[in-house]
């Protein structure tokens, strides 16, 4: 029989009448008469953290998401105790508890309820684990929006939707699928055109229901551990989005070849087809930077062995393909061989490296090479033994960059697709159950990948890739979205995927071009390349086991569509390593879905397509078969079509056409585009000038260009370079003013001006305030200037 008291054990509990209060500097205590205690931390007068715990403890406070390089400090705190609640002032926001219940409101200093709580915290004692099941719930106000939330394969906007947070292999996943690889619990809230946003910091499986049980209530809970979540004030989105990536913070500057095309397959073997694969590149003149070797270059699939029969000189093959501009990628799974003689698996055996199930044996799962036991890399030991392993591979082979696979962890012949939730983790000293680290191991992998290759790589800079990852794991490396399929519905998925993504603070990302699984026709190819050119990660990849999938796979005409795509985006790459900067430098998004761009504009809200690369051109990929062209929503202000040199002005819905050569493209006005000349991959010829596409607006404009020398460190030691320019155009002149910053002398000395769409014909020109004759700047028709590159001022005019 069940008794009262344990059916009011097992369901619901709720905080209760707060009976003390305390502050310690940033952090203030609330606690109820029936022993919860909130903990509130002000970090920055927008951002602040809300912990509960209850029966009076704290778990200790430890998090693998959070950065080391977090800013703190705020300008203002002020507590009030009133009657019904305590009121809460920081120099953004106001933060309002109640006395009889600890329920939260946010409001902004004019007392606009941002966020408020329905229930507010609540927990259910977890009777099979211990511990508490945490939830929180929210206020859903009309018109809100959410978006974020990682690689879900779900419409930006997430109102309606249920979410769940636990990295799953998920094979061919379809539109709206749930779980899938990564765990990024953030989202961000709209509401008239106040943007905020909610970090909810628990590794264990996490749910998220953003008004879809009940129409205005949007909950989060988690499986265990502590309700714990961050909030974010914009109003802006971009601010909210900013201070989540300050948070949990940024990678390193990539090696520029990181972001030239790249080509995988599982998998290109032996050496001989890798070498006919990169050789038809160069052949075809199609820019290329990095092969893949997918996991059958390995000894029956252990982990940093290589099947000499396939590579007979593995270093020999990594220097060739490097002569060739080609770096080589390996992949790396986390399933260890059980074999007494293969020299990682003794290893982690003596040292006790492997996880171990709740009463003592060693997990052992099925993997690619059979019966596997797993490192338990949450332990810090284990991720030092992990990095050092790279060192033959790394120092010595030479390969360029590593991939991290399957470390979600995935298991084979099991319905879980992983860990038994009973395996033991360290946790960084935190001993836990696989239901706690599930989230966080393949992050702790490719984190220890990251240290390994960065040491080994040391003076370049290390190139890392992950499929599974938890909030955070962007410091480490870039990600891919998994095993997607080769259709159309794909195609749009790939593209909510990585607007999704970079709205949550991870910006290296990308898909497998063509798809995974399957086999696209040519069209959908070159569609995807298309888009894929546009995404910060670019990689053609397939499974292999049906057709080929390389540019030249589907004849001359998608030869030539993809080559003049990845031609397009080697030219683009000033432009794209300036987005990178940025996004290290101020959290900048190297993508921006519409609301991103434009809150503002309620038009957008529930735009999916069209996303700005970068902050200047905007992108939205064609997503039918038989298309000459689509519909696309143009955000505010006026663009030029790339193609046509059209000026269109935008806030409404616009038919553009696109044949299959072709993707709808265009540049904001104003903008100052640089470029490079194409290479077959980065560093093949000295750029002996830039050039700047200038398109012509009556206003202002700023623009950037960030260069340093590719790879390597100094750009730390501040030897890198700096443009950023101000344009000022008027019906019968134009300005342009350079400010410089950094020590580093680019090779060229010259910068190549190209006008587009100049209202007037060029009369004066005047360099540094002196006016100076034609021939000297060499001016092309009314089109361009030559200039040399520490210009501080540039005015032409008509008279
Ligand atoms: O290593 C083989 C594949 C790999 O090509 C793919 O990119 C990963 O997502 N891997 C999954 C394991 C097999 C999947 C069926």
């Amino acid at each position: 029989m069940i008794t009262n008291t344990e059916i009011e054990r097992r369901g619901n509990q709720h905080p209760n009448q707060i009976t003390e209060f305390r502050q310690d500097n940033d952090k203030l205590y609330f606690t109820t008469q029936n022993g919860v205690i909130l903990e509130i931390m002000v970090m920055r007068d927008s951002v602040v953290r809300f912990r509960y715990a209850t029966e009076h403890v704290f778990e200790p406070d430890f998090s693998y998401a959070i950065s080391e390089n977090v800013s703190l400090g705020y300008n203002e705190l002020d507590v009030k105790e009133e009657p019904p609640e305590y009121a809460i002032t920081t120099g953004k926001i106001k933060i309002y508890v109640k006395k009889s219940n600890l329920k939260v409101q946010i409001t902004d200093l004019e007392d606009n309820i941002i966020n408020e709580d329905e229930q507010g915290f609540h927990w259910e004692e977890s009777y099979d684990y211990g511990g508490n099941i945490v939830k929180m719930s929210k206020v859903t106000q009309s018109a809100e929006s959410y978006y974020g939330m990682g690689d879900k394969a779900s419409h930006t906007n997430l109102k309606g939707k249920r979410i769940n947070n636990w990295a799953t292999d998920s094979y061919a996943y379809g539109k709206d699928q749930e779980p899938l690889y990564k765990s990024i619990p953030f989202y961000v809230g709209l509401n008239k055109n106040i943007a905020y946003g909610i970090f909810f910091d628990n590794s264990f499986r996490t749910h998220f229901d953003f008004a879809h049980e009940r129409r205005n209530i949007t909950s989060f809970w988690a499986d265990g551990g502590e309700m714990n979540y961050y909030f974010f004030y914009g109003p802006k989105i971009s601010k909210v989005v900013e201070s989540y990536t300050n948070l949990t913070g940024v990678p390193e500057l990539p090696p520029m070849w990181a972001l030239g095309f790249h080509q995988s397959k599982w998998s290109y073997y032996p050496e001989k087809k890798v070498k006919d694969i990169t050789s038809k590149f160069r052949e075809l003149k199609i820019p290329c930077d990095a092969i893949y070797l997918d996991i059958d270059y390995m000894e029956g699939f252990r982990c940093f062995t290589w099947d000499n029969r396939r590579f007979p000189n593995p270093k020999k093959m990594v220097d060739e393909l490097q002569k060739d501009g080609f770096k080589t990628v390996t992949m790396i799974d986390p399933g260890i061989k059980i074999d007494r003689d293969y020299w990682v698996y003794q290893q982690a055996m003596d040292n006790g490296f492997f996880c171990r199930r709740a009463d003592g044996p060693h997990f052992k799962g099925k993997v690619w090479p059979g019966e596997c036991k797993f490192p338990d890399f949450t332990n810090p030991e284990v991720r030092e033994w992990w990095a050092g392993l790279y060192k033959e591979m790394i120092a010595d082979i030479g390969v360029h960059g590593v991939w991290n696979d399957m470390n979600e962890p995935a298991v084979m012949e099991v319905p879980s697709k992983t860990a038994n939730l009973d395996v033991r983790h360290d946790y960084d000293g935190h001993p836990c159950s696989h239901r706690k680290a599930h989230n966080v191991y393949g992050m702790q992998m490719v984190r220890a990948t990251f240290e390994g290759m960065k040491k080994f790589t040391f003076p370049r800079r290390p190139f890392v890739l992950t499929r599974a990852g938890y909030s955070g794991t962007q410091r480490y490396c870039a990600t891919w979205t998994g095993d997607n399929v080769a259709t159309w519905e794909h195609l749009w998925i790939a593209n909510v995927q990585m607007q999704r993504m970079c709205m949550s603070g991870y910006s290296f990302v990308g898909s497998d071009i063509g798809g995974f699984a399957e086999q696209p026709n040519g069209e959908l190819f070159a569609r995807w390349v298309q888009l894929g050119v546009f995404h910060p990660f670019c990689r053609v990849h397939s499974s292999g086991d049906h057709g080929e999938q390389e540019p030249w796979s589907f004849g001359t005409e998608v030869t030539d569509i993809v080559r003049k795509f990845i031609e397009l985006r080697y030219e683009l790459l000033p432009y794209l390593y300036t987005m990178f900067y940025k996004y290290i430098k101020e959290g900048l998004p190297m993508l921006q879905s519409l609301v991103f761009y434009n809150q503002e504009d309620a038009q957008t809200h529930f735009r999916t397509d069209e996303f700005l690369f970068g902050e200047q051109i905007l992108v939205c990929p064609v997503q039918e078969p038989n298309s000459q062209g689509r519909r696309m929503y143009i955000p505010k202000g006026k663009w030029y079509n790339y193609w046509t040199e059209e000026v269109v002005e935008g806030g409404a819905e616009k038919w553009v056409s696109a044949g299959i050569d072709k993707i709808p493209l265009f540049i904001k006005e104003g903008a100052m585009i640089p470029k490079y000349p194409v290479q077959q991959y980065v560093g093949e010829v000295e750029i002996d000038q830039l050039k700047v596409d200038v398109y012509f607006k009556d206003g202002v404009e700023t623009s950037t260009v960030y260069e340093d020398q590719q790879d390597g460190y100094d750009y730390k030691k501040g030897r890198y370079s700096l443009r950023n320019f101000k344009l000022k155009g008027k019906q019968e002149g134009l300005s342009i003013q350079q400010f410089k910053d950094g020590s580093y002398r680019t090779a060229y000395e010259t910068i190549k001006l190209h006008f587009h769409g100049l209202p007037f014909k060029i009369k004066t020109i005047e360099i540094d305030n002196d006016e100076v004759d034609f021939k000297s700047v060499k001016l092309n028709g009314n089109n361009s200037i030559e200039i040399s590159k520490d210009f501080t001022s540039l005015y032409i005019s008509a008279k």
